[in-house]
């Protein structure tokens, strides 16, 4: 009888073994995520938009072609929709934690604001920086959301869109297909 429950326990604590590698594994592997950024209706902006989790937030390596130069506001928007020819099927600001817009290096704002990115006079506009409050796990988590560049620069101020204009490009965020 002792000799079973032993057997047993051992069993027991294999399969607990099992699963914490199981999970450790699944939470290793979701480490990045891309969003293919597309021209919405009677615009030409398209590129990519990655996002690798680092120790203090997320590394955003953003790249298009096709863009109006100057500044424009880029935001990660709360429905991974970009259905509408305006891309208004995207919705607001990624908001989760009900703030106020704001810059991305200010303590109020939304999850969702990225700043501006500017293009130069070939039309090329590049960005890499590292957000502290981005995630890809719980609430705050942008799996599935929407990613917008707009027409006109975010002025950090204007509320609750930074005055940024109309939707020039629009992709969803998504994890690499296993
Ligand atoms: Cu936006
Ligand atoms: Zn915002």
């Amino acid at each position: 009888m002792y000799k079973n429950i032993g057997v047993f326990l051992t069993f027991v604590l294999l399969l607990v073994g099992l699963l914490i590698v199981g999970c450790a594994q699944k939470q290793a592997a979701m480490t990045t995520a891309t969003a293919a950024m597309n021209p919405t209706q009677g615009n030409t902006a398209s590129g990519t938009v990655t996002f690798t989790k680092e120790e203090n937030g997320m590394r955003v390596m953003a790249h298009f072609e096709g863009v109006p130069p100057g500044d424009h506001g880029f935001h990660i928007h709360e429905k991974g929709d970009c259905s509408a020819p305006d891309a208004m099927s995207a919705g607001g600001h990624f908001n989760p934690t009900g703030m106020s817009h704001g810059a991305p290096d200010s303590t109020v704002r939304h999850v969702g604001d990225l700043g501006n990115i500017s293009a130069d006079s070939s039309g090329i506009a590049h960005k890499e920086f590292v957000d502290p409050m981005l995630t890809f796990e719980g609430a705050n988590s942008i799996l599935g959301k929407g990613v917008i560049l707009h027409a006109d620069p975010d002025d950090y101020t204007s509320q609750p869109t930074g005055a940024a204009g109309g939707r020039i490009s629009c992709g969803v965020i998504e994890a690499p297909k296993q």
